[in-house]
């Protein structure tokens, strides 16, 4: 078999030996072999992501931080970097910590928001930052987990794509603040007449607060007479039978963030009571309280001295008739 031109010199029949030929032979290599010529395009970007803080409190925010680079000589084309907030999490915020060019959208899937950074070419060697901020659910319990995932793409051939997928593992730690406030009435109160007591809990949270009891004892010169929850569900009550003494109990298993209930505790002073009756409602949770003190609350009412008998004496004007 004959190549090349009938007329051409010797030389022109094998261009490997021509400086032009080259790119020619490497396309014959590549055609030979798909490996070698598809590794001579390839690039290679990798994404890792970090949390912070870990652990993070039930309801508090959580920031993952998102870093990219072209770890190729290649430029990487149609580079996608895309995150959803991690279950039982919301997304807040997304910023562009550092690079240049990158544009950032909301994204959705199924419901759950998040954030896709793109670019139209990442170079060899570049790098990018990315955050995504996410409201962590207040109801979760210590002990649970985020699990939050970042993945990148390009349009170019990745030689790598084990590490175009980042992640990072949360776990989940719980603070509620819980606090109560008591107030009484009427103030003063006659001896041997009832005291209305009014209080409230709130949980400032973050997290939601587990067994929860708000505990109001009867106080001095008092018996029990009534317990109610005058707002809120879920309470049980316990408390003394009317006419004794002891602890008013009320009590629920979980308390959400911010959930306000009032109760009311009717109490009956006694007859010789006097001076400054003080009741005191304090709040007791599983749950740590990174802000103590205000859980509990105290009340004193004065109290009018039992009222002794008056016997009024008319006065009269002794005058001797005539004198
Ligand atoms: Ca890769
Ligand atoms: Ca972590
Ligand atoms: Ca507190």
């Amino acid at each position: 078999m004959q190549y090349g031109f009938k007329n051409s010199s010797p030389r022109h029949f094998t261009p490997w030996t021509r400086a032009q030929g080259w790119p020619v032979a490497a396309l014959f290599l590549c055609l030979l072999s798909g490996t070698i010529c598809a590794q001579a395009q390839q690039t290679d970007i990798a994404v890792t992501l970090s949390d912070s803080s870990d652990p993070v409190n039930a309801g508090d925010l959580l920031d993952f931080t998102i870093s990219l680079t072209n770890t190729s000589g290649t430029a990487a084309s149609n580079v996608a970097v895309t995150m959803y907030a991690p279950t039982n999490s919301v997304q807040v915020f997304t910023n562009i910590l550092s690079g240049t060019g990158w544009s950032s959208a909301i994204v959705q899937n199924a419901g759950v928001f998040g954030t896709q950074f793109t670019k139209a070419t990442v170079g060899a060697g570049e790098t990018a930052s990315f955050l995504i901020r996410v409201s962590v659910v207040s109801t979760l319990l210590a002990g649970a987990t985020l699990n939050g995932t970042v993945t990148a793409t390009t349009t170019t051939a990745d030689s790598n794509l084990a590490n175009n997928t980042g992640t990072a593992t949360t776990t989940i730690s719980q603070d509620a603040d819980l606090a109560v406030s008591l107030s009484g009435g009427p103030d003063p109160v006659n001896a041997g007449a009832n005291i209305i007591y009014a209080f409230s809990l709130s949980n400032f949270g973050p997290s939601g607060a587990q067994s929860v009891s708000v505990t109001l004892p009867t106080p001095p010169s008092t018996t029990f007479l009534s317990a109610s929850v005058t707002s809120g569900s879920g309470w049980s009550i316990s408390a003394p039978s009317p006419g004794a003494t002891g602890n008013v109990v009320f009590s629920k298993g979980a308390v959400a963030y911010q959930e306000a209930p009032l109760f009311q505790v009717v109490v009956s002073t006694l007859l010789n009571s006097s001076g400054t009756i003080t009741a005191t409602a304090t709040a007791t949770s599983t749950t740590p309280d990174s802000n103590p003190g205000n859980e509990s609350d105290s009340e004193p009412t004065a109290v009018n001295g039992a009222a002794l008998p008056v016997f009024r004496v008319p006065l009269f004007t002794w005058k001797a008739v005539g004198r």
